[in-house]
């Protein structure tokens, strides 16, 4: 595919590329290893971005415009070569330069490492919104943690979850430009003294950046991570002279230590001290280069809020709120009222979740020791907002408790969402039922008290990184149809496709495009875990964290449904199938963990056995991440999106798979009601209860037992979990019986039931290609562009900067 390139003549990039081997690896072309070929490919491409860069940096100087900061825990970035050769349109110089000098652009492409500086969707989410602010030309930066260990590298062993460190800059990360001349102090611990905080400990922050273009635009925008070092004279060398060469490296270890590791827990809390500190140290490097970079151009304060606005991404930046009323009390000298106006004029807060699990809280006694003059801060912004509700609501002291910032029983903790609503201008969900639902459970009083703060901003997924980047055959073909790339800047345009759903000889190339990317998965699938997939039977898909909410318990209990109905005979409306699994759990997540020792053991049994692997083949692909998505998605047929209504926010697989023409098989749960609104009813698979329904089951007094004594084939299949591996996996069942904390047998019928439905539409694969070419072209809805225009719209107003 070619895209608007820079013109860059080919031997001009070679030259460049073989002056980057010599000039910035020190080497020759006759002895350059392949890495040393990368790095130079990787500058090479780099060094044109920042041309660009510059460019943008010089617009946003003259034209002084409000920026949006986006601080982030988590970012899941993808790799940068294949992203940044298409953006920079450098994709044919670069293939044709590498060719003539004998090497081989897909063997480069592996030495590319991605940056698994995150969990799962959310941290995904932050970077498909950083490239969607580029490509709206907006002026932004993203703000996070230079972890040197991302997110576990994950193998299976007897099925079981293993977790391996990721050294991913172990070769050094060419895309990324550390500033150590930048450095901020952050403090930890000492004491307070008349309002004044004197640090204990000192730490280092160190950015460094990376470039983020826009598609399609002139627009490159920066992520900036901060890494901890310790300060010069932390090494002991008179402990060193006595041999304690431990102990001499303590303080450097101990400093150092704060941006070690991701903590690889999503939607769950582990409230460690440390990762506190990693929070507070995000937040007090971030808010001294904002303020840094509002001074290159800004004198005072009043202007401030006109040019900053800053969007926390879920609660683990929000002590930002105090750390910025610290700043403007105690080293800028201003008033309370004052300072509490910028503060509350800068900050939105989106909401990633409706688990109470998930929800951050801090023990007062730790924030007290760990940032005194923070917990000093926050107990007088709970002050001055309690004042507030007591004016609001007299007398009423069942609300004060409820909003309260600090929490007082069984412990009093800091409560970090409410903190979050009470020092934002305004509150979003993630999609339409996540953002009702909060208003209606999870921070209910705070929506009556301020129902004008609350928003809704619907996620969305970058088409550029799992269209273009991910399916090239796809994106092709579109564009091949609708008469130019354009499409992948305005996402709406995929309804021109509606058409072509009633075109036979275009449903023949859509199939096409899902059979070699089936291919493409089946040969991958082989050469990691030995599974023989079919590249004709249905890939049904399930890729995330695993958690117990998403079900993917109730996913594997329908193939063990289908092993019995095989060995009964039953295959009449059987259709082969691939069922695919990815994801990780969390380290310490043992039920998870459970999960997926199930998931592989029932793999193997319909693996192994030629009368069952007629019809289901499994494959579990170990250490799913951006990369395995792009490799997946594509390759999808039917999308399970089953969790339990209510329970995920949104979801963003669901709407990568929709775009790439993936049929949904789903709740009425986060935003698969809006994927269902706008593909149609009768292109979706619709199973199981509501949100209210679940709500309901629970509290009449849900009995587990009895849907398993009332269903005999989910008696077999509970039977089945009990037994598998003589009995090693009896807990599943077990707990499936006494608990099932979510409601998986009540939906059980309802599932299988579904699921016979998709086996039997799959049958007339016209009729599936016709739905699954309007699932794509209905879907442009859920670019990540669109987010962020309704981000600009509804809380950012910030006006697009496109370069003069
Ligand atoms: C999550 C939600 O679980 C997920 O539904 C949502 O799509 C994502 C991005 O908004 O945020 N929240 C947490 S915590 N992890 C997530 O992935």
């Amino acid at each position: 595919m070619t895209v608007a390139n820079d013109g860059v003549p080919a031997d001009e990039f070679e030259t460049d590329l073989l002056r980057n081997l010599a000039h910035q690896r020190g080497t020759t072309r006759q002895s350059a290893s392949a890495q040393d070929i990368y790095q130079a490919l990787a500058l090479t491409v780099r060094d044109r971005l920042v041309d660009r860069y510059v460019k943008t940096a010089a617009t946003y100087y003259e034209t002084n415009p409000r920026f949006v900061y986006y601080l982030s825990a988590e970012y899941m970035l993808g790799k940068q070569l294949p992203q940044n050769l298409l953006y920079s349109g450098l994709q044919n110089q670069a293939r044709d330069a590498l060719e003539k000098l004998g090497l081989d652009p897909a063997e480069l492409e592996d030495l590319d490492v991605e940056p698994g500086l995150g969990n799962g969707g959310l941290g995904r989410l932050a970077a498909c919104i950083l490239d969607a602010l580029a490509t709206e030309d907006i002026p932004a930066v993203g703000y996070g943690i230079r972890y040197d260990l991302g997110i576990f590298k994950q193998t299976f062993e007897d099925g079981a979850q293993v977790e391996r460190p990721d050294d991913w800059t172990f070769y050094g990360n060419p895309w990324e430009f550390a500033a150590p001349d930048d450095q901020q102090p952050v403090g930890f611990y000492g004491k307070v003294e008349d309002g004044k905080w004197t640090p204990d400990e000192i730490v280092l922050g160190e950015p460094s950046h990376m470039l983020v273009p826009g598609y399609g635009t002139q627009t490159v925008n920066l992520i900036r991570l901060w890494r901890a070092r310790a300060s010069r004279a932390s090494f002991d060398l008179s402990r060193f002279g006595e041999g304690r060469y431990g102990e001499a490296v303590d303080a450097i270890v101990r400093s150092e230590n704060i941006s070690k590791v991701l903590y690889p827990d999503d939607s769950t809390e582990l409230g460690r001290e440390l990762r506190l500190k990693q929070q507070h140290f995000l937040v007090t490097c971030a808010l001294r280069d904002i303020v840094r970079r509002y001074r290159l151009r800004n004198t005072g304060w009043d202007a401030f809020t006109e040019k900053v606005t800053i969007q926390l991404n879920d609660t683990h930046p929000v002590m930002a709120v105090a750390e910025l009323m610290r700043v403007l009390l105690d080293e800028e000298g201003l008033d309370w009222d004052r300072a509490w106006l910028i503060v509350r004029g800068t900050f939105a807060y989106t909401c990633h979740t409706l688990l109470p699990e998930a929800l951050e809280t801090w023990p007062v006694a730790l924030v007290e020791r760990l940032l005194p003059r923070h917990m000093e801060i926050i107990y007088l912004i709970n002050f001055h907002f309690l004042q507030e509700v007591e004016q609001a609501y007299p007398g009423d002291t069942g609300r004060l408790r409820e909003l309260s910032i600090i929490q007082e029983e069984p412990e009093r903790r800091v409560r970090m969402a409410h903190l979050a609503v009470v020092g934002a201008k305004a509150v979003n969900g993630v999609a339409e039922l996540h953002s009702k639902l909060l208003r209606e459970t999870t921070l209910r009083p705070f929506a009556e008290l301020w129902p004008e703060r609350f928003h809704n901003v619907t996620n969305g997924v970058s088409p550029r990184r799992f269209m273009l980047i991910a399916n090239p055959r796809l994106t092709g073909l579109i564009s091949s149809r609708l008469g130019d790339h354009d499409w992948l800047r305005d996402l709406d345009r995929l309804s021109e496709l509606e058409p072509a759903a009633d075109d036979s000889a275009f449903r023949d190339q859509w199939r096409e495009v899902k059979r070699a990317n089936r291919r493409d998965l089946a040969r991958y699938a082989r050469a990691v875990t030995g599974v023989a997939l079919d590249p004709d039977a249905m890939a049904d898909v399930m890729i995330k964290r695993f958690h117990e909410y998403k079900r993917q318990l109730l996913r594997v209990m329908h193939v063990i449904t289908l092993i019995h109905r095989i060995r009964r005979g039953e295959t009449a409306g059987l259709v082969p199938r691939s069922v695919i699994f990815g994801g990780k759990a969390a380290p310490g997540y043992y039920a998870a963990k459970r999960i997926m020792r199930l998931a592989n053991a029932v793999a193997d049994v319909v693996n192994g056995d030629q009368q069952l692997s007629a019809y289901v083949r499994m494959a579990f692909l170990p250490n799913y991440n951006v990369s395995g998505a792009e490799l997946i998605i594509p390759a999808a047929d039917l999308s399970e999106q089953i969790s339990l209504a209510g329970k995920e926010a949104s979801g963003t697989s669901n709407m990568k798979l929709a775009l790439n023409g993936a049929l949904t098989i789903g709740t009425l749960d986060g935003a698969n009601v809006e994927i269902r609104d706008r593909v149609g009813a009768d292109n979706f698979f619709l199973f199981g209860l509501d949100a209210g329904q679940a709500v309901a089951l629970k509290q009449a007094g849900y009995r587990p037992r009895s849907w398993y004594e009332a269903d005999w084939e989910l008696r077999e299949t509970i039977d089945f979990i009990a037994t598998i591996d003589g009995g090693a996996l009896r807990e599943v069942a077990d707990d499936l019986l006494n608990r099932d904390e979510y409601l998986t047998l009540a939906d059980y019928r309802a599932y299988i039931e579904c699921q016979d439905e998709v086996a039997h539409a799959w049958e007339d694969r016209d009729a599936w290609t016709r739905m699954s070419i309007l699932n794509a072209a209905r879907s442009g809805f859920f670019s990540a562009d669109r987010t962020v225009r309704d981000y600009g719209r509804e809380i950012w107003h910030t006006p697009a900067v496109p370069e003069a």
